[in-house]
Protein backbone atom coordinates (compact mmCIF):
# COMPACT_ATOMS: atom_id res chain seq x y z
CA UNK A 1 0.00 0.00 0.00
CA UNK A 2 2.36 2.42 0.65
CA UNK A 3 4.73 2.29 -2.41
CA UNK A 4 2.03 4.02 -4.28
CA UNK A 5 1.42 7.80 -3.07
CA UNK A 6 -2.33 9.03 -1.64
CA UNK A 7 -3.79 12.19 -1.73
CA UNK A 8 -6.41 13.63 0.72
CA UNK A 9 -9.04 14.71 -0.93
CA UNK A 10 -11.88 17.08 0.77
CA UNK A 11 -15.00 18.69 0.11
CA UNK A 12 -17.73 21.37 1.47
CA UNK A 13 -20.76 22.30 0.53
CA UNK A 14 -23.08 25.06 2.11
CA UNK A 15 -26.00 27.22 1.10
CA UNK A 16 -26.39 31.14 1.89
CA UNK A 17 -22.63 31.36 1.37
CA UNK A 18 -19.80 29.74 2.87
CA UNK A 19 -19.71 28.12 6.29
CA UNK A 20 -17.24 31.23 7.40
CA UNK A 21 -20.31 33.52 6.20
CA UNK A 22 -22.60 31.69 8.11
CA UNK A 23 -23.84 29.53 5.25
CA UNK A 24 -25.82 26.36 6.27
CA UNK A 25 -23.70 23.16 6.19
CA UNK A 26 -24.89 20.99 3.62
CA UNK A 27 -22.53 18.41 3.41
CA UNK A 28 -18.99 17.87 3.61
CA UNK A 29 -16.51 14.35 2.97
CA UNK A 30 -13.06 13.07 3.19
CA UNK A 31 -11.59 10.17 1.13
CA UNK A 32 -8.13 9.03 0.21
CA UNK A 33 -7.21 8.36 -3.41
CA UNK A 34 -4.27 7.60 -5.67
CA UNK A 35 -3.18 9.88 -8.37
CA UNK A 36 -5.50 7.77 -10.77
CA UNK A 37 -8.21 8.02 -8.91
CA UNK A 38 -8.72 11.57 -7.86
CA UNK A 39 -11.17 12.52 -10.03
CA UNK A 40 -13.16 9.40 -9.20
CA UNK A 41 -12.72 10.62 -5.53
CA UNK A 42 -13.69 13.90 -6.34
CA UNK A 43 -16.56 13.26 -8.24
CA UNK A 44 -17.78 11.02 -5.69
CA UNK A 45 -17.52 13.85 -2.85
CA UNK A 46 -19.48 16.19 -5.82
CA UNK A 47 -22.35 14.12 -5.79
CA UNK A 48 -22.48 13.92 -2.52
CA UNK A 49 -23.07 17.51 -1.67
CA UNK A 50 -25.05 18.13 -5.00
CA UNK A 51 -27.61 15.65 -3.95
CA UNK A 52 -28.00 16.09 -0.07
CA UNK A 53 -31.37 15.92 1.97
CA UNK A 54 -30.24 18.85 3.33
CA UNK A 55 -30.86 21.11 0.25
CA UNK A 56 -28.95 22.33 -2.80
CA UNK A 57 -25.59 24.22 -2.47
CA UNK A 58 -24.82 27.57 -3.31
CA UNK A 59 -21.09 26.89 -2.15
CA UNK A 60 -18.99 24.07 -2.56
CA UNK A 61 -15.11 23.43 -2.36
CA UNK A 62 -13.34 20.12 -3.24
CA UNK A 63 -9.91 19.62 -2.82
CA UNK A 64 -7.15 17.19 -3.36
CA UNK A 65 -3.21 17.83 -1.81
CA UNK A 66 -0.43 14.99 -1.76
CA UNK A 67 0.07 13.27 1.67
CA UNK A 68 3.71 12.84 2.75
CA UNK A 69 3.83 11.16 5.84
CA UNK A 70 3.40 7.13 6.08
CA UNK A 71 -0.38 5.67 6.49
CA UNK A 72 -1.04 4.32 9.63
CA UNK A 73 -3.06 0.66 9.19
CA UNK A 74 -6.13 0.22 11.77
CA UNK A 75 -8.50 -2.44 12.75
CA UNK A 76 -12.24 -1.67 12.28
CA UNK A 77 -14.26 -1.69 15.87
CA UNK A 78 -15.84 -4.64 16.46
CA UNK A 79 -19.98 -3.70 15.27
CA UNK A 80 -22.98 -4.29 17.11
CA UNK A 81 -26.80 -3.11 15.71
CA UNK A 82 -28.94 -2.47 18.85
CA UNK A 83 -32.62 -2.34 17.75
CA UNK A 84 -35.19 -0.18 19.40
CA UNK A 85 -38.80 0.89 19.11
CA UNK A 86 -38.50 4.21 19.89
CA UNK A 87 -36.24 7.19 19.79
CA UNK A 88 -36.78 7.45 23.90
CA UNK A 89 -35.42 4.14 24.00
CA UNK A 90 -32.64 4.58 21.59
CA UNK A 91 -31.13 7.93 23.87
CA UNK A 92 -31.64 5.65 27.05
CA UNK A 93 -29.93 3.00 25.31
CA UNK A 94 -27.20 5.78 24.42
CA UNK A 95 -26.79 7.14 27.96
CA UNK A 96 -26.22 3.92 29.03
CA UNK A 97 -23.58 2.98 26.97
CA UNK A 98 -22.08 5.82 27.15
CA UNK A 99 -22.01 5.46 31.58
CA UNK A 100 -20.29 2.75 30.79
CA UNK A 101 -17.47 4.05 29.03
CA UNK A 102 -17.17 5.98 32.47
CA UNK A 103 -19.13 9.28 31.70
CA UNK A 104 -20.91 11.20 34.64
CA UNK A 105 -24.67 10.87 33.96
CA UNK A 106 -24.71 15.03 34.82
CA UNK A 107 -22.15 14.70 32.17
CA UNK A 108 -24.16 13.24 29.72
CA UNK A 109 -27.22 15.30 30.34
CA UNK A 110 -25.39 18.51 29.50
CA UNK A 111 -23.77 16.79 26.01
CA UNK A 112 -27.30 15.95 25.11
CA UNK A 113 -27.85 19.46 25.03
CA UNK A 114 -24.82 19.98 22.99
CA UNK A 115 -26.16 17.68 20.22
CA UNK A 116 -28.72 20.35 19.10
CA UNK A 117 -26.73 23.43 20.15
CA UNK A 118 -24.32 22.47 17.74
CA UNK A 119 -25.99 20.77 14.80
CA UNK A 120 -25.24 23.09 12.28
CA UNK A 121 -21.49 23.30 12.86
CA UNK A 122 -19.57 20.94 9.84
CA UNK A 123 -17.25 19.27 12.40
CA UNK A 124 -17.29 17.68 15.58
CA UNK A 125 -17.13 18.82 19.21
CA UNK A 126 -14.69 18.19 21.89
CA UNK A 127 -16.15 17.56 25.46
CA UNK A 128 -14.18 17.20 28.89
CA UNK A 129 -15.62 14.53 30.59
CA UNK A 130 -14.71 15.92 34.06
CA UNK A 131 -15.85 19.24 33.27
CA UNK A 132 -18.78 18.43 30.66
CA UNK A 133 -17.19 21.74 28.73
CA UNK A 134 -16.58 21.91 25.76
CA UNK A 135 -13.02 22.47 25.12
CA UNK A 136 -12.10 22.51 21.69
CA UNK A 137 -12.11 26.34 20.78
CA UNK A 138 -13.36 25.33 17.41
CA UNK A 139 -16.74 27.67 17.42
CA UNK A 140 -18.83 27.56 14.25
CA UNK A 141 -16.11 25.00 12.30
CA UNK A 142 -15.72 22.12 15.02
CA UNK A 143 -13.11 19.32 14.67
CA UNK A 144 -13.04 17.88 11.13
CA UNK A 145 -11.46 14.74 11.27
CA UNK A 146 -10.00 13.90 7.93
CA UNK A 147 -7.07 11.84 6.27
CA UNK A 148 -9.03 8.31 6.44
CA UNK A 149 -10.42 6.42 4.34
CA UNK A 150 -11.27 2.04 3.91
CA UNK A 151 -10.28 0.55 0.22
CA UNK A 152 -14.02 -0.50 -1.05
CA UNK A 153 -12.72 -4.38 -2.12
CA UNK A 154 -11.36 -4.86 2.02
CA UNK A 155 -14.91 -3.10 3.10
CA UNK A 156 -16.96 -4.68 0.96
CA UNK A 157 -15.45 -8.26 2.36
CA UNK A 158 -16.35 -6.73 5.82
CA UNK A 159 -19.70 -5.91 5.16
CA UNK A 160 -20.72 -9.03 3.91
CA UNK A 161 -18.79 -10.84 6.68
CA UNK A 162 -20.79 -9.06 9.37
CA UNK A 163 -23.90 -8.60 6.57
CA UNK A 164 -24.03 -4.40 7.54
CA UNK A 165 -25.13 -2.24 5.07
CA UNK A 166 -22.66 -1.61 2.01
CA UNK A 167 -23.34 2.18 2.21
CA UNK A 168 -20.87 4.98 1.63
CA UNK A 169 -22.25 6.52 5.15
CA UNK A 170 -22.02 3.58 6.86
CA UNK A 171 -18.07 2.92 5.57
CA UNK A 172 -17.71 6.87 6.20
CA UNK A 173 -18.72 6.40 9.98
CA UNK A 174 -16.66 3.36 10.98
CA UNK A 175 -13.91 4.92 9.50
CA UNK A 176 -14.35 7.82 11.75
CA UNK A 177 -15.25 6.18 14.71
CA UNK A 178 -12.29 3.61 14.25
CA UNK A 179 -9.89 6.46 13.89
CA UNK A 180 -11.48 8.85 16.88
CA UNK A 181 -11.27 5.76 19.08
CA UNK A 182 -7.78 4.71 18.26
CA UNK A 183 -6.26 7.43 20.21
CA UNK A 184 -5.62 7.27 23.75
CA UNK A 185 -7.04 10.23 24.87
CA UNK A 186 -10.51 9.17 23.42
CA UNK A 187 -13.03 8.21 25.63
CA UNK A 188 -16.35 7.58 23.41
CA UNK A 189 -18.10 9.50 20.70
CA UNK A 190 -21.60 9.92 20.50
CA UNK A 191 -22.86 10.47 16.74
CA UNK A 192 -26.50 11.00 14.70
CA UNK A 193 -26.28 12.74 11.80
CA UNK A 194 -27.70 15.90 10.54
CA UNK A 195 -29.47 14.45 7.22
CA UNK A 196 -33.29 14.70 8.08
CA UNK A 197 -33.94 10.69 6.88
CA UNK A 198 -31.32 9.39 8.80
CA UNK A 199 -32.19 8.49 12.30
CA UNK A 200 -29.88 5.14 13.06
CA UNK A 201 -26.77 6.47 15.02
CA UNK A 202 -23.92 5.26 17.20
CA UNK A 203 -21.81 4.96 20.46
CA UNK A 204 -18.34 4.32 19.75
CA UNK A 205 -15.29 3.40 22.16
CA UNK A 206 -12.38 1.19 22.10
CA UNK A 207 -13.92 -0.69 24.89
CA UNK A 208 -17.67 -1.31 23.48
CA UNK A 209 -16.80 -1.10 19.81
CA UNK A 210 -19.22 0.42 17.66
CA UNK A 211 -22.66 0.65 18.63
CA UNK A 212 -25.34 1.11 16.16
CA UNK A 213 -28.79 2.83 17.50
CA UNK A 214 -31.56 2.14 14.67
CA UNK A 215 -33.61 4.93 16.20
CA UNK A 216 -31.38 8.39 17.78
CA UNK A 217 -33.75 11.05 16.84
CA UNK A 218 -37.08 11.70 14.50
CA UNK A 219 -37.57 11.20 11.03
CA UNK A 220 -37.58 14.58 9.35
CA UNK A 221 -34.92 16.41 12.36
CA UNK A 222 -32.23 17.94 10.63
CA UNK A 223 -30.00 18.35 14.01
CA UNK A 224 -27.35 15.96 14.29
CA UNK A 225 -23.32 16.65 15.71
CA UNK A 226 -20.78 14.63 16.70
CA UNK A 227 -19.37 15.10 20.24
CA UNK A 228 -15.82 13.24 20.90
CA UNK A 229 -15.57 12.98 24.87
CA UNK A 230 -11.69 13.38 26.19
CA UNK A 231 -10.40 12.80 29.73
CA UNK A 232 -7.24 14.64 30.64
CA UNK A 233 -6.27 15.68 27.62
CA UNK A 234 -3.09 17.78 28.16
CA UNK A 235 -1.50 17.79 25.01
CA UNK A 236 -4.15 19.31 22.54
CA UNK A 237 -1.90 20.24 19.29
CA UNK A 238 -0.76 16.58 18.90
CA UNK A 239 -4.63 15.12 19.80
CA UNK A 240 -5.67 17.87 17.19
CA UNK A 241 -3.07 17.15 14.71
CA UNK A 242 -4.16 13.52 14.91
CA UNK A 243 -7.47 13.69 14.50
CA UNK A 244 -7.03 16.23 11.13
CA UNK A 245 -3.38 15.14 10.11
CA UNK A 246 -2.66 11.64 10.70
CA UNK A 247 -3.73 9.51 7.78
CA UNK A 248 -4.76 6.14 8.29
CA UNK A 249 -6.61 3.79 6.42
CA UNK A 250 -9.12 0.76 8.23
CA UNK A 251 -7.97 -2.37 7.15
CA UNK A 252 -9.98 -5.39 7.98
CA UNK A 253 -8.00 -8.61 9.04
CA UNK A 254 -10.91 -10.82 9.36
CA UNK A 255 -10.73 -12.02 5.72
CA UNK A 256 -7.47 -13.86 5.84
CA UNK A 257 -7.40 -17.47 5.75
CA UNK A 258 -11.13 -17.65 4.52
CA UNK A 259 -11.90 -19.18 1.06
N1 LIG B 1 -15.14 15.03 11.32
C1 LIG B 1 -15.79 15.56 12.37
N2 LIG B 1 -17.12 15.68 12.44
C2 LIG B 1 -17.82 15.24 11.39
C3 LIG B 1 -17.20 14.64 10.26
C4 LIG B 1 -15.79 14.56 10.26
N3 LIG B 1 -15.11 14.04 9.24
N4 LIG B 1 -18.17 14.30 9.38
C5 LIG B 1 -19.33 14.65 9.94
N5 LIG B 1 -19.12 15.23 11.15
C6 LIG B 1 -20.13 15.78 12.08
C7 LIG B 1 -20.74 17.04 11.51
O1 LIG B 1 -21.06 17.93 12.55
C8 LIG B 1 -22.01 16.53 10.89
O2 LIG B 1 -22.98 17.51 10.83
C9 LIG B 1 -22.39 15.39 11.84
O3 LIG B 1 -21.15 14.85 12.27
C10 LIG B 1 -23.20 14.31 11.19
O4 LIG B 1 -22.55 13.88 10.01
O5 LIG B 1 -25.80 3.30 10.00
O6 LIG B 1 -24.39 10.18 8.51
O7 LIG B 1 -22.30 12.62 7.89
O8 LIG B 1 -23.97 2.84 11.14
O9 LIG B 1 -24.60 13.46 8.63
C11 LIG B 1 -24.06 7.24 11.63
C12 LIG B 1 -24.67 5.87 11.56
C13 LIG B 1 -24.40 8.14 10.48
C14 LIG B 1 -24.23 5.09 10.36
C15 LIG B 1 -23.77 9.46 10.74
O10 LIG B 1 -23.41 11.64 9.93
C16 LIG B 1 -24.69 3.63 10.50
C17 LIG B 1 -23.90 10.44 9.60
P1 LIG B 1 -23.25 12.92 8.99
MG1 LIG C 1 -24.81 15.13 7.36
Amino acid sequence: MQEEKYYSVRMRAAKNGPHEHGGKHISGGEMLSTYRDIKYAMNALLEKGLTHSRGNPDFMQVQFELIEEPIKLIQPLPIKTNKVASVEMGQALSWELLEKTGIPRKIIEKSYKYMTEYSNIRGAIVVDIQSGDRIDHRHEKGVRVSRMDWLNNNFEKWAAYYKMPNSPRVKEALVLAAKVSEHPASVAELCWSDDPEYITGYVASKKLGYQRITKLKEHGDEQGCRIFFVEGLKEWDSYIHYLEKQPVFVQWEGDKGES
